[in-house]
């Protein structure tokens, strides 16, 4: 398949076209505007032999357009992806999000184009931390912040042309992505080039949220049996069972970083902050016979470690401006 990837210069969809090219026969044209989060380092070295980058807006449907139309599949993982960010300045999530998707679905159903919607767990609002359910397809939706209602609203949109114009859509919805090419924005690098730098991991609140970790390379692999087997119509949640609290996941970076487990400060929290989230993928599992690879959160915590380590290039140039970001909000 010709696959049109949306996003495919940030952190997963980065990861994802490496993981197709090595892993499949499909040819790949990423669409990216190259916004703060993207980084083209993450792409350098692959072959042009099935791989072509293209700079432009999602919003653009002249772009779109004539990207879909020569397209036989598309994997949609370009948005503005970050809550903190979202709870700053939410017009950027509304524009991507929703009129980026927008775009995407008209274009895919007027060329008939097989679509492919990225999602998160997080549309699903949150659980309690001694509740022992977790999300399911069925679970209603209910997104607390900018960020996980223009998400939901995207979702909607994608179900809405399924059924009203017959697009040949699949959904997943995933939980927290670890691993390499991650921006120092998000928790896990933040907190590993932190310590980098001498400077003690920050812990929002109490530190008890918990999210549910997943490497990306299984987030990938998940995506592509979706796309090649997926059922039409059909939402697949897809996670590792890697539920862990923040304050954990901090203690062990700072104790496979040689340090005292108790060497990170606690910041203000951030507001209407998710307690929990936690997926069954029982339907993925079953019907589509996908299972993760990376079951040892501690081994793919200590290779990440490794990675941004070993590539201080590929994160320094943003680490300041983040931190200084962060700073304003006191956290
Ligand atoms: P990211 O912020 O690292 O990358 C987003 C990419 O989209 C960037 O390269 C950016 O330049 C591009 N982009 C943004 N706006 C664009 C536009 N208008 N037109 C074209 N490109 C644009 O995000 P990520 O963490 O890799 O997330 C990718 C997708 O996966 C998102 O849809 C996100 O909601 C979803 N998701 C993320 C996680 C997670 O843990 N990070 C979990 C579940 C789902
Ligand atoms: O410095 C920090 N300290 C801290 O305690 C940061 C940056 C975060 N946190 C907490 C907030 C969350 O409970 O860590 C947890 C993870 O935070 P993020 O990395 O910002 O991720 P989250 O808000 O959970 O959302 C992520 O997973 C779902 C992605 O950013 C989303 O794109 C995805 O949909």
């Amino acid at each position: 398949m010709r696959l049109l990837v949306t996003g495919g210069a940030g952190f997963i969809g980065s990861n994802f076209v490496r993981y197709v090219l090595r892993h499949s026969d499909h040819h790949v044209v990423v669409l990216d505007k190259l916004t703060y989060a993207a980084n083209l380092e993450s792409l350098k070295g692959i072959s042009r032999e099935r791989f072509r980058f293209v700079k432009g807006d999602i919003v653009d449907p002249a772009v779109v357009d004539d990207l879909v139309g020569s397209a036989d599949a598309v994997v949609h993982y370009a948005a503005e992806s970050h809550n903190d960010n979202s709870l700053r300045d939410p017009r950027p999530f509304l524009d991507t999000n929703i009129i980026g998707t927008y775009t995407l679905i008209e274009s895919a159903r007027k060329h008939g184009v097989r679509f492919h919607h990225i999602s998160t767990d997080e549309v699903y609002g949150d659980l309690e931390l001694d509740d022992p359910a977790r999300f399911t397809e069925q679970t209603p939706y209910s997104p607390s912040s900018p960020y996980s209602s223009t998400k939901a609203g995207s979702d909607l949109l994608v179900r809405a042309w399924v059924r009203s114009f017959g697009l040949q859509a699949t959904i997943s919805n995933c939980s927290n992505n670890y691993g390499p090419y991650q921006h120092v924005e998000k928790f896990i690098p933040r907190q590993i080039t932190n310590v980098i730098d001498g400077v003690r991991p920050k812990l929002y609140g109490k530190g008890e949220n918990v999210r549910d970790w997943i490497h990306a390379d299984d987030h990938s692999s998940a995506v592509l049996t979706i796309l090649e087997k997926g059922r039409i119509g059909e939402t697949y949640l897809i996670g590792a069972d890697g539920e862990k609290d923040n304050k954990s996941v901090v203690e062990l970076i700072l104790k496979t970083m040689g340090l005292a487990p108790d060497a990170y400060d606690h910041v203000v929290d951030r507001p209407g902050h998710d307690m929990r989230y936690a997926i069954d993928s029982t339907k993925l599992r079953t019907e589509l016979g996908w299972k993760p690879q990376f079951q040892d959160f501690e081994a793919g915590l200590e290779a990440t470690i490794q990675w941004y380590r070993d590539n201080e290039a590929w994160w320094r140039p943003q680490k300041a401006a983040t931190e200084a970001k962060y700073k304003e909000q006191g956290q």
